[in-house]
């Protein structure tokens, strides 16, 4: 006791003492009260050190305050505002299930998430500890039993102290990237920065973060959004009047097929189709289906996916639109469109945790009314892979949610099964499906979760079909990007009949081909499949257009598939584009008929330089338009600004009941049309996991808050 009380009667031994306690706190809040999803020893290593490099370097900055009288206050003061920080976000983490970032903490933030009262509420008893230290400390310092050192450390130590925390920093960032690849460039989820790097590091890279957003948006002046609008209107296709209004008043429901290829349909292994359900929709005269339909995405891969649908503006050239600007951007998209112009009801059903791509704030800015995410299902033992519940499970359990919404609905699934590495429990594989054996793992599992996957979409049609949703419905299924990366292509060439040793870049742009259906049953039986070409960009528009719903007022950068003044130059995020003669990748113009290096004549290289123009106007305009968040000076007609703070995803199913009731023989709900009677049992699936009793334990370790958001 003697030897600490002499030691912490040191400069160096109190900062020591002071990085340690801070250190055993910030663990307090990673096992106690943040729910960061480790698994593997290797990520409870780098959580259990990664405080260790920005404490240091954070105290370490009280050592070049030389005199007593500074040193002590400076080093006492940054433990107690980063203990701040850190208690704030823990009262914050339970709130809402995320961290603060500088946005929220100013209030700058729209969706409305500053610490309320209630926060006050969601005080716990070892709260006690995060401060213990502290006053503790003060208390001895008081009673004089640390001794100020009046000895400062020379400049030199300091820096070498300096050097040594910015090395610890180094070298936790090199390894976090080394077990989650662009961390920081894609930035998937704000509890995955804190799990690899800690608090502090996350509130400092936020800060410069929101500050360069911050710049972008003071700058920018209504005459930016006259340039994009502009192109927009100019750009604009007027609808096919054959196919305008054919789905309209009907309930939307959209299908995420994750990480799904066009290859895949139709494909045959072992002589047998690995997705006969999808194929048979493909080819039903239901569906009008595209054959030259590309994915558009950058880094953001799902969230561009889906930012692109439903709001016809690209993602960004890096990071994810939904993570970096989603929280404050404000967007004219699908979900408060339809509701304002066609008095629908919008929900997601989502089985991974609602902070995932920053949804959760995103979703209210887009105007979703309902957030069916993780804490909404059992996610627990078997039931789920690495990013969130097992599709079979997501499509059967979300009835009990669905059934209750009032038609039309507009509703989104988003699958996650056939994701990266596609990996299935046995019990989930279909013992009459052999896949192939090239070798390559991931190619080879990636025809099994797609088998699964097409599966579960047989189960939810069944179950449309059964309850008669299906006649009212308009189904729009599509792949929102590659399953298997440009590195493993050569891996696939011999499954799609051609050879690693030829493969090039051309071959490589054509397989960013996904599958596009827009499924409307009793309509007339008139569905073919198109060979138009297009890409993500083009849904919001297309779709409209089936319902009815004019897009000439609003900003779009997509054209109607459907529209004979269709744009088929389909933009690539990194600037490359394929267009029904052309593919261009990284300068080089390949032919589409043979695959080769066009030669082209000088009108020819004329034309595709202008197409190439086209594709970097689009895009920057695009870019503009979000990062500047120009849509805050755009009023289309009748739309009505979204405004987050009036939505709230806990207890869904509470709320759609209140609604039920409060509109009584008017309600338009699947449940009250059925004369009140659940259609639960309308579900048929064999996902074996469906009865297992749950346990305690996340095997994979998707985080499934104890809110109170389930009903
Ligand atoms: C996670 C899921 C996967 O919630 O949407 O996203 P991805 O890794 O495909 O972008
Ligand atoms: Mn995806």
């Amino acid at each position: 006791m003697k030897k600490l009380s002499n030691f912490a009667d040191t400069r160096i031994g109190l900062f020591t003492i002071l990085v340690v306690l801070f250190w055993l706190k910030t663990l307090l809040a990673y096992f106690a009260d943040f729910k960061l999803g480790v698994s593997g020893i290797f990520q409870y290593i780098i959580l259990i050190l990664n405080p260790l490099g920005t404490t240091m370097l954070l105290f370490g900055i009280a050592f070049y305050f030389k005199r007593s009288r500074f040193f002590y206050p400076v080093l006492l003061g940054i433990d107690a505002l980063n203990t701040l920080l850190l208690y704030l976000n823990v009262i914050y983490f339970r709130e809402f299930t995320d961290f603060m970032t500088i946005a929220t903490m100013t209030g700058y933030s729209k969706v409305n998430q500053g610490l309320s009262g209630s926060s006050l509420a969601l005080t716990n008893i070892h709260d006690l500890l995060y401060w213990a230290d502290l006053v503790i400390i003060l208390l001895l310092m008081l009673f004089r039993r640390i001794h100020f050192d009046p000895r400062a450390l020379s400049t030199r130590l300091s820096f070498a102290i300096t050097s040594i925390a910015i090395v610890v920093c180094g070298l936790n960032l090199m390894v976090a990237e080394m077990n989650r690849p662009q961390l920081l460039a894609r930035t998937f989820d704000r509890t995955y920065i804190v799990k690899y790097m800690g608090v502090d590091f996350f509130t400092a890279y936020d800060l410069v973060k929101s500050q360069h957003i911050n710049d972008m948006r003071k700058t920018a002046t209504p005459s930016e959004l006259s340039q994009v609008r502009k192109y927009t209107k100019s750009h604009y296709a007027a609808p096919n009047k054959k196919m305008y209004g054919i789905a309209k008043g009907r309930n939307v429901i959209i299908i995420h097929l994750e990480s799904f290829q066009q290859f895949i349909i139709d494909k045959k292994i072992n002589g047998q189709e690995v997705t006969p359900f999808l194929n048979s929709l493909y080819h039903s005269k239901e569906t009008y289906a595209f054959d030259n339909f590309f994915h558009q995405v950058g880094q953001g891969k799902t969230s561009d996916a889906e930012n692109m649908l439903e709001t016809s503006t690209f993602g960004l050239p890096q990071g994810s639109l939904f993570a970096t600007l989603g929280s404050d951007n404000t967007f004219q998209g699908a979900p408060a469109i339809l509701k304002q112009r066609g008095g629908y009801t919008t929900g997601v059903f989502h089985g991974n945790v609602a902070s995932f791509w920053n949804r959760n704030n995103v979703y209210k800015n887009l105007g979703y009314q309902y957030f069916f995410d993780s804490s909404y299902f059992d996610t627990s033992g078997d039931k789920s892979t690495g990013y969130g519940l097992k599709d079979k499970l997501l499509f059967a359990n979300s009835v009990k949610y669905l059934q209750n919404l009032q038609q039309p609905f507009y509703v989104k699934y988003l699958t996650v099964t056939n994701h990266f590495p596609f990996d299935l429990d046995n019990e989930d594989k279909d013992p009459n499906f052999q896949t192939t054996n090239t070798g390559d793992t991931t190619v080879d599992n990636y025809f099994v979760t797609a088998h699964y996957l097409d599966q579960s979409v047989q189960e939810f049609f069944n179950y449309l079909k059964k309850t008669g949703l299906y006649n009212h419905s308009i189904i729009m299924i599509y792949g929102d990007h590659y399953g298997i990366s440009n590195s493993e292509n050569k891996s696939l060439a011999s499954v799609l009949g051609k050879s690693a040793d030829t493969w090039t870049d051309f071959d490589n742009a054509q397989l960013q081909r996904v599958p596009m259906m827009f499924v409307i049953p009793n309509a007339g039986n008139h569905g073919y499949i198109s060979h138009t070409y297009g890409g993500e960009i083009d849904v919001l528009p297309t779709l409209m257009h089936l319902l009815g719903i004019s897009t000439k007022r609003y900003i779009q950068f997509g054209t109607d598939l459907f529209s004979s003044h269709h744009d088929q130059i389909v933009a690539f995020r990194n600037q490359d584009f394929v267009t029904p003669h052309y593919t261009s990748v990284s300068g080089t113009i390949y032919k589409n008929s043979d695959g080769h290096v066009a030669k082209l004549t000088k009108a020819q290289k004329k034309h595709l330089k202008a197409d190439h123009k086209h594709v970097i106007n689009e895009l920057r305009l695009s870019d503009s338009l979000n990062e500047k968040n120009l849509l805050r000076f755009y009023h289309p007609k009748g739309f009505k600004t979204v405004k987050p703070s009036d939505y709230n995803y806990s207890g869904g199913l509470k709320r759609e009941k209140r609604i039920e009731r409060k509109l009584g023989n008017k309600s338009t709900s699947l449940y009250n049309k059925n004369g009140n009677k659940s259609t639960v049992s309308d579900y048929q699936t064999n996902a074996p996991e469906k009865n297992h009793k749950s346990t305690d334990s996340n095997r994979i370790k998707i985080t499934n808050p104890d809110s109170n958001k389930g009903q």
